[in-house]
């Protein structure tokens, strides 16, 4: 086993970046799925820092469309602050909850890494490229639009500034299979590298991520990770409510995080989009438990760690 790390389990039960309820329950389903245990049995230090409080609603104007603007809000500041604060102190696991919550994980952790004086990258693994603003978006659901936040485009002028944004050429998104145009145009405009399930079938998916973590590795950056539910196929992974045919397959998603692990670069981490009212016995919950465990260095047989540099 590699680098024992001190790993944060923070929840997020966010469940109002979209309109379908549930994802309230994700957190709790991971820690009854064996997370905490999973990632002890690997010899990591795991601490659970509960579920975070996100206060009263913010008072704020925004787009009569957008759903739940002010709570999401109160979320977006209170773990932009949460990642800020556990950052120093280990690798926090972010356990959603919808993928609204990383408007904040995600803002929170380019800022203390803007604070360090280090590159903050990011890997989007999701069928959605979460790229609308709250201009763009025809559904009014926030969970569509935190990575378009996070990289500091229009439109998020409800939203606290940016202590740093993201530049869109540290963004890697790979899975997508529902983008809507707002949002290809949006991407089109950027330099994020998006890798579509058409692309992955014919490199596969290690080619496209190989790539991505060679330009992490030259730059010293940190990596933080946004793990959607729906990057999986539904026949592995049926507990969201935004499942798109023709997803990732179980060796692929392990694939991906025993790369992840062999690269060294993860320094924080999302789950998100669990939705326990959706899954078949827990499956879906356990299924994403084993897929952290292979980013955190569970093997078969060990393997000395490769370096992508
Ligand atoms: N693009 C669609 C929308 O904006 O409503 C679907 C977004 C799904 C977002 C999920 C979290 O990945
Ligand atoms: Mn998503
Ligand atoms: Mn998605
Ligand atoms: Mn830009």
């Amino acid at each position: 086993m590699s680098q024992a790390r001190t790993c944060i389990l923070v929840g997020a039960p966010l469940d109002c970046g979209k309109r379908r309820q549930g994802c309230r329950m994700g957190p709790d389903a991971l820690r009854v799925a064996g997370l905490a245990q999973a990632l002890a049995a690997l010899g990591h230090k795991v601490t659970d820092r509960g579920n975070v409080d996100p206060g009263p609603p913010a008072a704020t104007e925004g787009p009569a469309h957008i759903h739940a603007l002010g709570d999401t809000v109160a979320w977006t500041r209170a773990l932009n602050a949460e990642a800020r604060a556990a950052m120093p102190a280990g690798l926090p696991i972010f356990m959603g909850g919808d993928h609204a919550i990383s408007l904040g994980t995600v803002s929170g952790v380019a800022a203390h890494a803007h604070a360090a004086g280090r590159p903050q990258f990011v890997l989007w693994l999701d069928a959605h490229s979460d790229f609308h603003s709250p201009e763009t978006t025809q559904s009014g659901n926030l969970h569509g639009t935190p990575l378009a936040y996070v990289t500091g485009q229009d439109g998020f002028g409800a939203f606290p500034p940016l202590a740093a944004a993201i530049p869109e050429t540290q963004v890697c998104l790979i899975g997508l299979r529902s983008v809507d145009g707002a949002e290809q145009a949006a991407l089109l405009r950027t330099g994020c590298r998006a890798h579509d399930m058409r692309e992955i079938d014919e490199t596969g998916i290690a080619a496209p991520l190989r790539a991505f973590l060679d330009r992490v590795a030259e730059a010293d950056g940190m990596l933080h990770v946004s793990l959607d539910v729906d990057f999986l196929d539904p026949a592995i992974a049926p507990a969201v409510g935004t499942t798109v045919p023709g997803g990732a397959t179980f060796r692929e998603a392990h694939l991906v995080m025993e790369m992840l692990h062999e690269s060294g670069r993860v320094t924080s981490l999302d789950l998100v989009e669990l939705n326990p009212f959706l899954d078949e016995r827990g499956k879906t919950a356990s299924l994403m438990v084993d897929l952290t465990a292979s980013l955190l260095g569970r093997r078969v047989f060990d393997r000395p760690t490769r370096s992508f540099a």
